[in-house]
Protein backbone atom coordinates (compact mmCIF):
# COMPACT_ATOMS: atom_id res chain seq x y z
CA UNK A 1 0.00 0.00 0.00
CA UNK A 2 1.00 3.47 -0.54
CA UNK A 3 1.27 6.13 2.21
CA UNK A 4 -2.03 7.30 3.75
CA UNK A 5 -0.10 10.99 3.13
CA UNK A 6 0.24 9.81 -0.74
CA UNK A 7 -3.80 8.43 -1.10
CA UNK A 8 -4.89 11.86 0.12
CA UNK A 9 -2.49 14.07 -2.27
CA UNK A 10 -3.59 11.84 -4.83
CA UNK A 11 -7.46 12.52 -3.70
CA UNK A 12 -6.85 16.57 -3.46
CA UNK A 13 -5.80 16.19 -7.14
CA UNK A 14 -8.46 14.80 -8.49
CA UNK A 15 -10.97 16.71 -6.53
CA UNK A 16 -9.44 20.05 -7.68
CA UNK A 17 -9.30 18.70 -11.36
CA UNK A 18 -12.98 18.30 -11.00
CA UNK A 19 -13.78 20.67 -9.16
CA UNK A 20 -11.63 23.48 -11.46
CA UNK A 21 -12.50 21.86 -14.51
CA UNK A 22 -9.14 21.45 -15.13
CA UNK A 23 -7.78 17.64 -16.44
CA UNK A 24 -4.79 16.02 -14.91
CA UNK A 25 -2.36 13.28 -16.13
CA UNK A 26 -2.70 9.57 -15.32
CA UNK A 27 -1.73 9.21 -11.79
CA UNK A 28 0.92 6.06 -13.17
CA UNK A 29 3.28 8.46 -14.93
CA UNK A 30 4.31 9.43 -10.97
CA UNK A 31 2.95 6.71 -8.85
CA UNK A 32 2.84 2.65 -9.17
CA UNK A 33 -0.84 1.74 -7.40
CA UNK A 34 -2.14 -1.50 -7.00
CA UNK A 35 -6.10 -1.79 -7.47
CA UNK A 36 -6.39 -1.75 -3.61
CA UNK A 37 -4.22 1.90 -3.67
CA UNK A 38 -6.93 3.40 -6.05
CA UNK A 39 -9.82 2.36 -4.18
CA UNK A 40 -8.32 4.07 -1.18
CA UNK A 41 -7.88 6.71 -3.31
CA UNK A 42 -11.48 6.66 -4.46
CA UNK A 43 -12.88 6.42 -0.99
CA UNK A 44 -10.39 9.98 -0.16
CA UNK A 45 -12.39 11.45 -2.75
CA UNK A 46 -15.54 10.62 -1.49
CA UNK A 47 -14.90 11.88 1.98
CA UNK A 48 -13.49 15.21 0.34
CA UNK A 49 -17.44 15.58 -1.04
CA UNK A 50 -18.98 14.54 2.01
CA UNK A 51 -17.13 16.80 4.18
CA UNK A 52 -19.19 19.35 1.57
CA UNK A 53 -22.10 17.96 2.16
CA UNK A 54 -22.30 15.71 -0.21
CA UNK A 55 -24.72 12.28 0.22
CA UNK A 56 -23.93 9.26 -0.96
CA UNK A 57 -27.00 8.23 -3.77
CA UNK A 58 -25.79 5.01 -4.67
CA UNK A 59 -22.95 2.90 -6.67
CA UNK A 60 -22.05 2.36 -10.13
CA UNK A 61 -20.69 -0.22 -11.89
CA UNK A 62 -18.16 0.35 -15.03
CA UNK A 63 -16.55 -1.70 -18.09
CA UNK A 64 -19.36 -4.56 -17.68
CA UNK A 65 -19.81 -4.82 -21.22
CA UNK A 66 -17.47 -5.11 -24.05
CA UNK A 67 -18.13 -2.39 -26.01
CA UNK A 68 -16.75 -0.31 -22.84
CA UNK A 69 -14.24 -2.66 -21.97
CA UNK A 70 -12.92 -2.27 -25.73
CA UNK A 71 -13.36 1.35 -26.30
CA UNK A 72 -11.06 2.37 -22.75
CA UNK A 73 -8.82 -0.84 -23.17
CA UNK A 74 -9.47 -2.39 -19.58
CA UNK A 75 -10.88 -5.56 -18.72
CA UNK A 76 -12.30 -6.04 -15.51
CA UNK A 77 -15.11 -4.39 -14.12
CA UNK A 78 -14.95 -1.16 -11.72
CA UNK A 79 -17.02 -0.05 -9.13
CA UNK A 80 -17.83 3.90 -8.12
CA UNK A 81 -20.18 5.85 -5.46
CA UNK A 82 -23.07 8.35 -7.13
CA UNK A 83 -23.32 11.61 -4.88
CA UNK A 84 -26.91 13.87 -4.74
CA UNK A 85 -24.99 16.08 -6.35
CA UNK A 86 -24.40 13.87 -9.39
CA UNK A 87 -28.16 13.36 -9.92
CA UNK A 88 -29.96 15.34 -12.38
CA UNK A 89 -33.54 15.39 -12.71
CA UNK A 90 -35.07 13.28 -15.73
CA UNK A 91 -35.86 16.26 -18.71
CA UNK A 92 -33.20 18.67 -16.85
CA UNK A 93 -30.71 20.49 -17.96
CA UNK A 94 -26.94 19.63 -17.25
CA UNK A 95 -24.20 22.65 -18.26
CA UNK A 96 -21.73 21.26 -20.12
CA UNK A 97 -18.92 24.04 -18.53
CA UNK A 98 -19.18 22.56 -15.44
CA UNK A 99 -17.16 18.81 -16.92
CA UNK A 100 -14.17 18.47 -18.66
CA UNK A 101 -15.53 16.07 -22.03
CA UNK A 102 -18.31 14.88 -20.75
CA UNK A 103 -20.19 11.39 -22.45
CA UNK A 104 -22.99 10.06 -22.06
CA UNK A 105 -24.03 5.92 -21.40
CA UNK A 106 -27.42 4.26 -21.67
CA UNK A 107 -27.80 2.13 -18.48
CA UNK A 108 -30.07 0.17 -16.40
CA UNK A 109 -30.96 1.47 -12.39
CA UNK A 110 -31.79 -0.95 -10.27
CA UNK A 111 -32.97 0.28 -6.60
CA UNK A 112 -32.04 -1.21 -2.94
CA UNK A 113 -35.27 -1.75 -0.67
CA UNK A 114 -33.25 -3.19 2.20
CA UNK A 115 -29.98 -3.00 3.27
CA UNK A 116 -27.53 -5.69 2.01
CA UNK A 117 -25.82 -7.90 4.60
CA UNK A 118 -21.94 -7.93 3.06
CA UNK A 119 -20.86 -10.36 5.89
CA UNK A 120 -23.53 -13.00 5.29
CA UNK A 121 -22.25 -15.58 2.78
CA UNK A 122 -25.76 -16.59 1.97
CA UNK A 123 -26.91 -13.07 1.06
CA UNK A 124 -29.36 -12.30 -2.09
CA UNK A 125 -28.77 -9.65 -3.32
CA UNK A 126 -32.03 -9.39 -6.13
CA UNK A 127 -34.12 -9.84 -3.28
CA UNK A 128 -32.70 -6.67 -1.81
CA UNK A 129 -33.71 -4.43 -5.10
CA UNK A 130 -37.71 -3.41 -5.61
CA UNK A 131 -37.66 -1.30 -8.64
CA UNK A 132 -35.50 -1.24 -12.24
CA UNK A 133 -35.39 1.92 -14.19
CA UNK A 134 -33.93 3.31 -17.45
CA UNK A 135 -30.58 5.41 -16.87
CA UNK A 136 -28.28 8.05 -18.42
CA UNK A 137 -25.08 8.07 -16.93
CA UNK A 138 -22.87 11.32 -17.95
CA UNK A 139 -19.32 10.18 -17.66
CA UNK A 140 -15.96 12.94 -17.17
CA UNK A 141 -12.97 11.07 -16.95
CA UNK A 142 -10.66 13.54 -15.08
CA UNK A 143 -7.65 12.83 -16.76
CA UNK A 144 -6.64 14.25 -19.96
CA UNK A 145 -8.19 12.63 -23.25
CA UNK A 146 -10.09 9.83 -21.24
CA UNK A 147 -6.49 8.37 -21.45
CA UNK A 148 -6.04 5.98 -17.87
CA UNK A 149 -4.86 2.91 -16.69
CA UNK A 150 -7.16 0.57 -14.62
CA UNK A 151 -5.77 2.05 -11.82
CA UNK A 152 -6.36 5.92 -12.67
CA UNK A 153 -9.66 5.16 -13.49
CA UNK A 154 -10.80 3.65 -10.05
CA UNK A 155 -8.96 6.18 -8.15
CA UNK A 156 -11.17 8.10 -10.17
CA UNK A 157 -14.25 7.76 -8.67
CA UNK A 158 -15.00 5.66 -12.07
CA UNK A 159 -14.89 8.73 -13.94
CA UNK A 160 -18.60 8.84 -12.26
CA UNK A 161 -20.05 13.16 -12.53
CA UNK A 162 -23.64 12.37 -13.43
CA UNK A 163 -27.14 10.31 -13.76
CA UNK A 164 -30.65 10.77 -14.27
CA UNK A 165 -32.89 8.38 -13.82
CA UNK A 166 -35.79 7.30 -15.64
CA UNK A 167 -39.89 6.21 -14.44
CA UNK A 168 -38.99 3.48 -11.82
CA UNK A 169 -41.17 -0.43 -12.14
CA UNK A 170 -41.38 -3.23 -10.63
CA UNK A 171 -38.26 -5.30 -10.44
CA UNK A 172 -38.66 -7.81 -13.79
CA UNK A 173 -36.31 -9.62 -16.18
CA UNK A 174 -34.90 -6.94 -18.38
CA UNK A 175 -32.22 -9.33 -20.10
CA UNK A 176 -32.54 -8.37 -23.80
CA UNK A 177 -33.98 -5.75 -24.19
CA UNK A 178 -33.51 -3.08 -26.90
CA UNK A 179 -31.58 -0.39 -25.64
CA UNK A 180 -31.20 3.18 -27.44
CA UNK A 181 -29.17 5.98 -26.85
CA UNK A 182 -30.27 9.04 -28.62
CA UNK A 183 -28.79 12.64 -29.09
CA UNK A 184 -29.22 15.54 -31.24
CA UNK A 185 -26.57 14.59 -33.71
CA UNK A 186 -25.60 10.43 -33.38
CA UNK A 187 -27.49 7.42 -31.83
CA UNK A 188 -25.85 4.17 -30.72
CA UNK A 189 -28.54 0.93 -30.30
CA UNK A 190 -27.48 -1.64 -28.33
CA UNK A 191 -28.93 -4.65 -26.20
CA UNK A 192 -28.88 -4.82 -22.19
CA UNK A 193 -27.65 -8.42 -22.84
CA UNK A 194 -24.15 -6.44 -23.33
CA UNK A 195 -24.53 -5.63 -19.45
CA UNK A 196 -22.44 -8.75 -18.19
CA UNK A 197 -25.40 -11.03 -20.48
CA UNK A 198 -28.16 -9.45 -18.45
CA UNK A 199 -28.20 -6.34 -16.18
CA UNK A 200 -29.07 -8.96 -13.35
CA UNK A 201 -25.47 -10.20 -13.15
CA UNK A 202 -23.73 -6.73 -12.80
CA UNK A 203 -25.91 -7.36 -8.98
CA UNK A 204 -23.89 -10.23 -8.05
CA UNK A 205 -20.56 -8.87 -10.07
CA UNK A 206 -21.76 -5.86 -7.58
CA UNK A 207 -21.89 -7.69 -4.24
CA UNK A 208 -18.94 -9.55 -5.19
CA UNK A 209 -16.71 -6.09 -5.30
CA UNK A 210 -18.71 -4.56 -2.31
CA UNK A 211 -17.21 -7.40 -0.21
CA UNK A 212 -13.96 -7.21 -1.63
CA UNK A 213 -13.61 -2.89 -1.66
CA UNK A 214 -15.93 -2.73 1.57
CA UNK A 215 -18.38 -0.67 -0.29
CA UNK A 216 -21.46 -0.51 1.79
CA UNK A 217 -24.69 -1.42 -0.19
CA UNK A 218 -28.01 0.65 1.79
CA UNK A 219 -31.50 0.83 1.46
CA UNK A 220 -33.07 3.58 -0.83
CA UNK A 221 -29.68 3.81 -3.06
CA UNK A 222 -29.38 3.06 -6.69
CA UNK A 223 -27.08 0.71 -8.39
CA UNK A 224 -26.10 1.82 -12.30
CA UNK A 225 -25.61 -1.27 -13.91
CA UNK A 226 -23.17 -0.24 -16.20
CA UNK A 227 -23.79 0.99 -20.24
CA UNK A 228 -24.88 -1.03 -22.52
CA UNK A 229 -23.17 0.28 -25.28
CA UNK A 230 -19.72 2.71 -25.99
CA UNK A 231 -20.46 5.78 -24.37
CA UNK A 232 -21.14 8.92 -26.80
CA UNK A 233 -20.01 12.76 -26.62
CA UNK A 234 -22.66 14.68 -24.78
CA UNK A 235 -23.82 17.67 -26.34
CA UNK A 236 -26.07 20.57 -26.11
CA UNK A 237 -29.28 19.79 -26.49
CA UNK A 238 -31.49 16.73 -25.73
CA UNK A 239 -30.33 13.09 -25.28
CA UNK A 240 -32.73 10.39 -24.27
CA UNK A 241 -31.97 6.93 -23.42
CA UNK A 242 -35.44 4.26 -24.15
CA UNK A 243 -34.80 0.38 -22.65
CA UNK A 244 -37.57 -1.59 -24.45
CA UNK A 245 -40.66 -1.72 -22.09
CA UNK A 246 -39.09 0.61 -19.20
CA UNK A 247 -39.76 4.06 -21.14
CA UNK A 248 -37.27 6.75 -21.77
CA UNK A 249 -35.02 8.88 -19.85
CA UNK A 250 -33.99 12.18 -21.29
CA UNK A 251 -31.44 15.47 -19.88
CA UNK A 252 -30.50 18.62 -22.24
CA UNK A 253 -26.86 19.75 -22.22
CA UNK A 254 -27.37 23.81 -21.96
C1 LIG B 1 -15.16 4.67 -16.97
C2 LIG B 1 -16.58 4.46 -16.60
C3 LIG B 1 -17.20 3.26 -17.30
C4 LIG B 1 -19.44 2.06 -17.70
O1 LIG B 1 -20.67 2.11 -17.63
O2 LIG B 1 -18.85 1.14 -18.29
C5 LIG B 1 -18.67 3.15 -17.05
C6 LIG B 1 -14.95 5.42 -18.27
O3 LIG B 1 -15.23 4.87 -19.33
O4 LIG B 1 -14.46 6.56 -18.21
O5 LIG B 1 -19.27 3.93 -16.37
MG1 LIG C 1 -21.41 3.88 -16.76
Amino acid sequence: MIPEETVRTLAARLDAAQRTVTDTLSLADTHTLAVEDAYAVQTALLALREGRGERVTGVKLGFTSKAKMEQMGVSEIIVGRLTDAMCVADGGEIELARFIHPKVEPEVAFRLSRDVDLDDPDTDIVSCVDAVAPALEIIDSRYRDFRFTYEDVVADNTSAAGYAIGPWHPVQDVSDRAVRLHGESREVRGSTAAILGAPVNALHALLDMARRRHIPLRAGEVVLAGAATEAMRLEPGRTTCEVAGLGRVGVRGI
